[in-house]
């Protein structure tokens, strides 16, 4: 039941994504098939156009099943944000399509973390509830195993990107059962006051990104940040970023096709 991100986790190494936000199998495959080294995937139903329902478990199997032996990790987004009585249902469907971690936005005190630690853990850690017939073998495994796996194997990760979760960091990051903060640059610049990025970080803004990460590693949680190319994610790596987004389906079709006219047209 291991699966990339989580030996990335083990051998303390730093782990690349992509975001997904187009519905579908063939985008899932086609994003999840580009690199041997994409260890996960967030299928994105926050901003992204994938549903939760019945979306998500389709993009969430041809992620992991896309390369033999087990494509890369997929954690799927949720629409709730701010963990609202949405957040519950939307979890739970999430992990019962198969995924191998949950990423709830704009969560900014420890109180709401704990309520998305429960709901993504199966008893005695949490209240999620068994029941689909068709999770463990996504997994690949018996039923008593799947129960077992997924509360050792599951990602449990919030988002830092208000200003409140700024403040509460350390108390978010410390919650037991949360194993890594997520950093939205988009959304945390806004809150605290400045243009979003472009493609870098307003200085004042790049200073609490550090600040986030150091809180998090002070209580060892993880850390993972949004990038939106393969240079900047190079910075952040050895920055000491754990988990590290590098491009979205979309991104790279754009800035693709616009070189390769480029380099065709000379223009
Ligand atoms: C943000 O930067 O606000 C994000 O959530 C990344 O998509």
């Amino acid at each position: 039941a291991s699966h990339p991100l989580f030996r990335a986790f083990k051998a303390n190494k730093a782990s690349f994504g992509a975001w997904l936000t187009l519905p579908g199998t063939f985008p899932a495959r086609t994003l999840a098939q580009a690199s041997p080294h994409l260890d996960w995937v967030v299928v994105d139903c926050e901003h992204g156009l994938i549903p939760l329902v019945p979306g998500v478990a389709e993009s969430v199997s041809a992620i992991q099943g896309a390369r033999p032996g087990g494509g890369p990790s997929a954690i799927v987004r949720i629409p709730a944000t701010g963990v609202t009585a949405s957040s519950s249902w939307q979890i739970k469907h999430a992990l019962d399509a198969g995924a191998r971690g949950v990423l709830v936005p704009m969560v900014s005190t420890a109180e709401k973390a704990s309520e998305v630690v429960a709901d993504s853990l199966f008893p005695p850690g949490g209240r999620r509830g068994f029941g689909s017939p068709f999770t463990h073998g996504i997994w690949g495994v018996t039923v008593p195993e799947y129960l077992e796996a997924a509360n050792k194997h599951i990602l449990i990760m919030v988002q830092i990107e208000t200003k409140e979760a700024v403040e509460n960091v350390r108390a978010i990051a410390a919650v037991e059962g949360i194993d890594a903060v997520f950093i939205g640059p988009y959304d945390l610049s806004i809150s605290l006051g400045y243009p979003p990025p472009s493609p870098d970080p307003h200085p004042e803004v790049e200073k609490v990104i550090q600040k986030i990460r150091e809180e998090a590693h002070a209580v060892g949680t993880k850390c993972a940040i949004f990038c939106t190319s393969g240079a900047q994610g190079a910075i952040r790596a050895k920055q000491g970023f754990d988990m590290i987004n590098v491009t979205s389906d979309t991104g790279s079709m754009t800035e693709g096709i616009a070189k390769h006219l480029a380099d065709a047209s000379g223009q």
